[in-house]
């Protein structure tokens, strides 16, 4: 089928879907500047294994690198902005249709996009928390003054051991009750659209089978082949800012011809 057509037919799907899931990965990010997780790290940070930055050990053998890295990833997003498939999937919500967004980014894009439903199994890097865990994630709500200092974690008000950013390391549960909604809109829906993930990271990556095995459709977005491809109703070869739109809206109308 013609590339044109396979757009046609999933735009149509999105329309005649009652409940819909976006489930996103880093590469919906990836058009806002935000480098994808396992995409080479930029910089300073190229010597760096991502996971053994994003886990607890890394974090606790070096608090203040880890802290840094985080402080350079939240000043990064500060300055990004949502990109035209963020803002796809917020309209989305917009015009109507149920929409979960299931996101396994950090960055808040889709919130500052203007997606409501949003259900971050990873955490937020805007929010911090305390290490030994004596505190409550939203005692530390964005525009305290914790994130004053980069260098290195400022020590919890209550106990003094250090903050940490409130998201997910690999190793850790994720926040229970978000993906319990997370499998409820994946068991319910019809049409669950997978933009910009690798599928690698359980138990995130089980939501598609769970949708699929429950009717759904599943269709994958993504320019690179990824291990949801094999079982999924279409997949759309390309970048999230330049399909995303186009499940929303008319292509150009072909001038003449067929
Ligand atoms: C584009 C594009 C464009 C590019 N348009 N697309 C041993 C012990 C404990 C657990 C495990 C274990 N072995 C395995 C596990 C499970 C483990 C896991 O899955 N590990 C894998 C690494 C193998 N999972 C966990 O540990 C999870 N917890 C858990 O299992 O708890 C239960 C348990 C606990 C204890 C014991 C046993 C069980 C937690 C996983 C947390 C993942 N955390 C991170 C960091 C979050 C914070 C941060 O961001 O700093 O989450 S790791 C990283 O992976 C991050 C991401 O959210 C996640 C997914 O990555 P994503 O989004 O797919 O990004 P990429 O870069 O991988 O892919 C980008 C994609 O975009 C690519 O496909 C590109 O092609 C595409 N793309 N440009 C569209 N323009
Ligand atoms: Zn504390």
């Amino acid at each position: 089928m013609k590339r044109g057509d396979e757009l046609a037919e999933v735009r149509d799907w999105v329309r005649a879907a009652r409940r819909l899931v976006v489930f996103t990965g880093a590469g919906v990010s990836a058009e806002s500047g935000i480098p994808t997780f396992r995409d080479a790290l930029t910089g300073l940070w190229a010597r760096f294994d991502p996971e053994r930055l994003a886990s607890e050990a890394g974090f606790r053998a070096d608090p203040a690198l880890v802290w840094r890295w985080y402080a350079e990833r939240r000043a990064a997003i500060g300055q990004a902005q949502p990109n035209a498939a963020h803002r796809a999937i917020a309209e989305l919500e917009a015009r109507g249709a149920h929409v979960a967004v299931v996101t396994q980014n950090v960055d808040n894009l889709h919130r500052r996009a203007g997606s409501r439903e949003v259900l971050e199994l990873h955490g937020n890097i805007l929010r911090a928390r305390c290490l030994e865990g004596c505190g409550d994630p939203d005692r530390f709500a964005p525009g305290s003054d914790w994130r004053a200092d980069p260098r290195e974690p400022p020590p919890c008000p209550r106990c003094g051991a250090p903050l940490r950013p409130d998201v997910v390391w690999v190793g850790e549960l994720l926040p229970q009750a978000v993906f319990a909604r997370a499998e409820h809109e994946a068991l319910g829906c019809d049409l669950m659209l997978v933009v910009g993930t690798s599928a690698l990271v359980y138990p995130a990556a089980d939501l598609p089978a769970l949708a699929r095995d429950a009717g759904a459709r599943v269709v994958v977005v993504n320019p690179e082949e990824t291990p949801l491809d094999a079982r999924a109703a279409r997949v759309l070869r390309g970048k999230a800012a330049t399909i995303l739109p186009r499940l929303l809206d008319e292509l150009p109308e072909r001038t003449g011809g067929a």
